[in-house]
């Protein structure tokens, strides 16, 4: 469990690949896509492949390339490609509505972008607005898609090199990109070094969940995500193990359908799946005999889904907290040592410390915001000094959750605090959207909290004051409902909006939140 010592020379994505070249899994499943399955030669090549040719499109070392790419093995090829000529990969949600890949393009000056051909047309409009794009590359998706007449990427592949050498980078050299979602402003990029995967990889992966070679592997994070990436690429690279993408929606029904059909052994699910999948009646008498470990993040996982999921299918899940910002998991359950409804124990290799508000580290038994120092924090966020400022503090990082820890050293979340919320697992600001709702003409004011539903997760809920208070009703709930959907990323639209004739605030005008989620 003690992080891996790095040559001085040093590159993640030759070491991802190389170890099980020389580790004799050449010729093993390394991915299952909806396309197939993949072997580690074959992977390998297709990173190189990939490296050759965004070489070839003129991509030099530390200049960006954005992903926007769902879940296939053209992903793991690119992003390994990419890093392994020292260019920085920079992967994107690829749910966010068109609007938000502007801010993206731009902030990152990637000069090519991939993109999967489903999610071309989301893409088309901030594509021809980037000062900094040469190219752009479309790759197929089970979906299918235009290309707009760019260059396929299985074309531009069976053109380039097969074996490429690795560029002379080190381990503290800039690897990739992971947007972070604020509570206010756009998402700021945290930048990662090439060390930190395979530290992730040896001090979580390894050390608390016990990855091993045999394991088969099912991320319902997609890749995109930090905790993804770290489920379905870094984890089974580091340890040889098999993977399975999904590039679908993970649904209940197609996380079934794959764990069923691959004898999934290990599976990375966030709290609101878990709920689902226990509550969904088509999957009632579904048994996964195969599953030996489940791992949650992105939102605390309720006691009670915890308890029934054991209960049901006789393995555990292990919730744990990571962050974008760190990478993966630094705070987390693990096998033999589960206590439901806590997020366990520090991660060896990661230091904890609840801090009061004068900035005090508390000892003991308390409750107080959550700071984390561990060698995978990220080097800040680029071309922000100032959110830098906020969060990174020499070797700690602040993670904007509260916690408490009992007498026995185990940690309990108890709310962020500032005013995101984890939607699903995914990060929500509540200003945007209010201000999404705030663009309707019906709409005077709004405010947007988290709500928790029967299962104890948070979705959110808005507090609307209507110009015409007579046109309050659910004929306009569905309207704004609506409205906010077809302008964000559909998992933020508000699930609940109560009508209110005035919103609570402090003297100087301020919402008081507090107040509405009482
Ligand atoms: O949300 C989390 O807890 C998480 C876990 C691993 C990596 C990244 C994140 C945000």
């Amino acid at each position: 469990g003690s992080p891996p010592i790095f040559p001085r020379e040093y590159n993640a994505a030759a070491d991802l690949i190389e170890r099980n070249l020389a580790g004799g899994r050449a010729a093993k499943i390394a991915y299952v896509d909806a396309f197939g399955p993949v072997t580690y030669a074959e992977l390998a090549e297709r990173v190189d492949r990939a490296g050759d040719l965004l070489r070839g499109l003129g991509v030099q070392i530390e200049q960006r390339v954005l992903l926007a790419l769902v879940d296939t093995v053209d992903f793991v090829a690119v992003f390994l490609g990419a890093m392994k000529i020292g260019a920085v990969p920079v992967p994107v949600n690829t749910l966010l509505a068109a609007a938000d890949y502007e801010h993206l393009l731009r902030d990152s000056r990637a000069r090519v972008l991939v993109v999967s051909d489903a999610l071309l047309p989301k893409l088309r409009q901030a594509r021809e607005r980037s000062p900094w794009l040469v190219a752009t590359v479309v790759a197929d998706s089970p979906a299918g898609g235009p290309d707009d007449g760019h260059p396929r990427l299985t074309a531009l592949l069976a053109e380039a090199a097969p074996r490429l050498a690795p560029a002379a980078t080190g381990p503290d050299d800039v690897a990739f990109w992971l947007y972070s979602s604020g509570s206010t402003g756009k998402p700021k990029a945290a930048v990662h070094l090439h060390a930190h995967l395979v530290r992730t990889a040896t001090l979580y992966a390894g050390a608390v969940l016990g990855l091993r070679e045999d394991d088969v592997v099912l991320s319902a994070a997609k890749l995109f995500f930090a905790y993804g990436l770290g489920n379905a690429l870094t984890f089974p690279l580091a340890f040889g193990a098999t993977a399975v993408l999904l590039a679908e929606r993970p649904t209940p029904a197609a996380v079934f359908a794959a764990l069923q059909q691959h004898a999934c052994s290990v599976f990375g699910g966030v709290p609101t799946l878990f709920a689902s999948m226990l509550a969904d009646p088509a999957h009632a008498d579904v048994a996964l005999p195969a599953l030996r470990v489940s791992t949650s993040a992105g939102e605390a996982l309720p006691r009670h889904v915890g308890e029934r999921w054991r209960a049901r299918f006789g393995s555990d899940i292990l919730d744990g907290i990571g962050s974008t910002e760190m990478l993966h998991i630094f705070l987390s359950n693990r096998p033999g040592d589960v206590r439901y409804g806590t997020t366990g124990l520090p991660v060896p290799g990661y230091e904890l410390r609840l801090v009061d508000d004068d900035g005090q580290t508390l000892t003991g038994a308390v409750e107080g915001a959550l700071w984390v120092n561990g060698p995978t924090a990220a080097a800040g966020y680029f071309n922000d000094r100032e959110r830098s400022l906020h969060t990174f503090h020499g070797p700690w990082t602040r993670t904007g959750d509260r916690y408490a820890r009992d007498a026995e050293g185990y940690y309990t979340y108890c709310g962020r605090a500032d005013d995101m919320l984890k939607v699903g697992g995914i990060w929500v600001s509540p200003f945007e959207v209010e201000s999404a709702l705030a663009a309707h003409p019906e709409v005077l004011e709004a405010a947007v909290v988290g709500h928790a539903d029967a299962d104890g997760l948070i979705k959110p809920k808005a507090f609307v004051v209507a110009r015409d208070p007579g046109r309050a009703g659910p004929e306009l709930v569905a309207a704004l409902q609506q409205f906010v959907k077809a302008r964000l990323a559909p998992y933020k639209y508000p699930r609940w909006i109560e009508f209110v004739a005035e919103l609570p605030k402090t003297a100087t005008g301020k919402i008081q939140r507090f107040r509405l989620r009482a």
